[in-house]
């Protein structure tokens, strides 16, 4: 695998350069090269789905088309247990399924407890494009999806009802926060006409309570974009996650003049800020942040130690250890 030109990618050296300003002109006075197409994503799996983004924006696709083929892979892996098929159930035995997209002109579409459905990203795609509406949940989503064309699968893998069973006999239905029992893929793409558009889909936390609903679907927690300043999306601990309205804080971060990098960094400061403050305990808490700005530039970082994220753009890829808070 080609490494790219990271110093560029995160933004180095944007410190010597002069604070962005609120009111975000500046951001467009920077001369830097835009660097695109170019996309991004949370955990191992985006090396594969980055790189798909990538060759279809290469041939003119745009951010959102390439980005919705990208996590359908995921989704449709049953071998990636914290996304679509085979995806891990809530306590019940019911896997139930998260999933939000928005592009650079603010449009928005999100799904949330959505069963027997592989391809959410795909539905929330459809309330964003086919509905008046910016939010479907449960029985009714599952419903417009039928209304839709979209088959029933069951998404229930026997490797998940194997691990449910343990589960279950070990934890007496308590529903736990794990640092491990959860993955989902938030991606985030710019294509050639340097078009912002992100997706981020997931099975949520494993042997959630039935009908909890993490970060995923909430656009502003686990997904924002703003076309003029940029792009972040969430993985980890959802609650958390929504508590400070996580993605919207980065791409605010990042309008305020920070660099996507810094701009991760200081999300998770907060969620730790309120974790101390509450005398919380975050030793199973893992949270993590990608950005990206309208100039390309990328940058990631985690509550822990163990967040990857990959990045492709026309230059190669490479998947990234965030760099992380708690030693
Ligand atoms: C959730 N944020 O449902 C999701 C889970 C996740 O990495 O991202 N895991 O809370």
């Amino acid at each position: 695998m080609k490494r790219i030109d990271f110093l560029k990618l995160m933004g180095a050296g944007a410190a010597s350069l002069p604070v962005l300003q609120a009111e975000g002109s500046l951001l467009t006075q920077d001369p830097r090269p835009v660097n695109k197409p170019i996309s991004i994503a949370t955990w191992r799996f985006g090396e594969k789905t980055t790189a798909k983004a990538i060759a279809m924006m290469e041939q003119g696709a745009s951010a959102l088309d390439a980005t919705e083929a990208a996590v359908k892979l995921c989704e449709a892996d049953p071998n990636e247990r914290s996304v679509g098929m085979g995806g891990r159930p809530d306590r019940d035995g019911v896997v139930t399924l998260d999933a939000c997209c928005m592009d650079h002109m603010g449009n928005i579409g999100s799904v949330a407890a959505v069963e027997d459905i592989v391809h959410v990203s795909s539905l929330a795609r459809a309330v964003m494009e086919q509905t008046p509406h910016v939010m479907l949940v449960g029985e009714g989503a599952r419903a417009f999806a039928i209304e839709m064309g979209f088959p029933l699968e069951n998404l229930l893998v026997e490797a998940s009802i194997k691990d449910w069973e343990s589960w279950k006999a070990e934890n007496q239905y308590q529903p736990i926060v794990n640092v491990e029992n959860h993955d989902t893929i938030g991606q985030l793409s710019m294509d050639a006409n340097g078009h912002l558009a992100g997706m981020c889909t997931t099975s949520g936390m494993a042997y959630k309570m039935r009908g909890r609903v993490g970060d995923s679907p909430i656009i502003g927690a686990g997904l924002y974009v703003d076309g003029d300043v940029g792009a972040a999306t969430a993985t980890g601990h959802g609650e958390e996650v929504i508590r400070v309205v996580g993605s919207y804080r980065v791409v605010s971060e990042m309008e305020r003049g920070h660099s996507p990098q810094v701009a991760c960094e200081k999300a998770v400061k907060k969620i730790h800020q309120l974790f101390v403050k509450r005398g919380a305990d975050l030793k199973h808490t893992q949270i993590g942040f990608i950005a990206m700005d309208v100039q390309g530039r990328v940058g990631g970082y985690s509550l822990q130690k163990g967040f990857q994220y990959a990045v492709h753009s026309s230059n190669g890829s490479t998947l990234i250890d965030a760099p992380y808070l708690l030693s």
